[in-house]
């Protein structure tokens, strides 16, 4: 793209859409949002009076098509996401979709073939972890080899209160999705098989999850454990850390520092995720706007997506039926 301003449209404006908005507007170089759309007309207008006076669009359709939109941002509910992806694709347009890429394997695959038959990467999906510094300094370290080859990766997700629809379905495609990514991405191999022990809320909500935890086997013979709370009550903490052959490696988890006084010792800990990866969130949208220029997307791909879902279903399973399953995936496409 030769011009110096991306000209963004933005499907979705609620807490994550209008975090990216403001993002792109205040805090990234080289974007602006240009139009939204929001099944929410309230709430859109609302967004785009905060983006320089936004077009706004009723149907997200005409947004895509709009000539004067460079690049496309989803973040409208979870299953709309690949039908979206699959309109700006199809358009030729930059996609940077939230997670999850789709609430199914089968409907990430149609993003993959999508993207396939244009034959070059136009999506980033929204594991905003890959740029959060704590997960970067674990990732490097981990490579540079300081402990040997990883034998067993664990993540801890704190979420501060529970959203009571959440089943433990959309609690696995919707907020385990990223460690998922997370254990994929930083062991840098595929889960081969996973099982699930969840804790229903109460019996008026029989598949309300408030803590589930996956235990995982890597196709190296690797081990895992994903562990999330969805109704802590007293903050928003995510962790990961990696045990290897000569030393453990364990992201900074605390940005706050601790106060010794009067006899205690004390941390404030962050209240929800768009305050504990903030910084993630800019650089994230920074990383998509600048690799626009160039030829592919760049970050976690329409592969990662399709693969984190492969291993949600398999965890679906898993907690179903109270027994591990194994994942069954499509071959990787050269692409990826
Ligand atoms: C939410 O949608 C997010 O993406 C947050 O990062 C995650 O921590 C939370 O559990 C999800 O519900």
């Amino acid at each position: 793209m030769s011009k110096e301003t991306v000209h963004v449209g933005l499907i979705g404006t609620g807490a994550i859409g209008s975090l990216h908005a403001e993002n792109l507007m205040r805090r990234t170089r080289g974007a602006t949002v240009v139009a939204v759309m929001d099944i929410d007309q309230e709430r859109a207008h609302a967004v785009a009076a905060a983006c320089d006076g936004a077009r706004v669009y009723v149907d997200a359709g005409d947004l895509i098509a709009d000539p004067a939109v460079d690049a496309m941002l989803i973040a409208s509910t979870d299953r709309t996401h690949a039908d979206f992806a699959i309109a700006c694709i199809e358009a030729g347009k930059r996609v940077l979709c939230e997670k999850p890429l789709a609430t199914t394997a089968a409907d990430a695959e149609r993003v993959l073939r999508a993207e396939l038959a244009v034959g070059r990467r136009l999506v980033q999906v929204g594991f905003m972890r890959e740029y959060d510094h704590a997960h970067r300094d674990l990732y490097d370290l981990l490579k540079s080899g300081a402990i040997g080859a990883a034998l067993k990766f664990r993540s801890v997700h704190i979420n501060p209160r529970f959203v009571r629809e959440l089943t433990i379905d959309s609690v696995i495609t919707n907020s385990l999705i990223h460690d998922i990514h997370s254990a994929r991405w930083i062991m840098g191999e595929e889960i081969s098989s996973a099982y699930v022990q969840w804790a229903p809320v109460d019996r008026a909500h029989p598949r309300s999850a408030r803590l589930a935890d996956i235990q995982v086997i890597f196709e190296s013979g690797a081990i895992g454990s994903l562990e999330y709370n969805g109704d802590s009550g007293y903050g928003y903490e995510v962790t990961v850390e990696v045990t290897g052959e000569t030393g453990k490696v364990e992201s900074a988890s605390h940005p706050s520092p601790s106060l010794r006084q009067a006899g205690s010792l004390s941390r404030a800990i962050t209240p929800n995720w768009p305050q504990r990866f903030a910084h993630a969130y800019i650089d994230e949208v920074q990383a998509w706007i600048d690799a626009i220029g160039q030829k592919d997307a760049t970050g976690p791909s329409a592969w990662d997506g399709y693969m984190s879902l492969v291993v949600a279903e398999a965890c679906i399973r898993s907690a179903e039926t109270g027994q591990p399953q194994t994942t069954h995936a499509i071959e990787k496409p050269a692409l990826y």
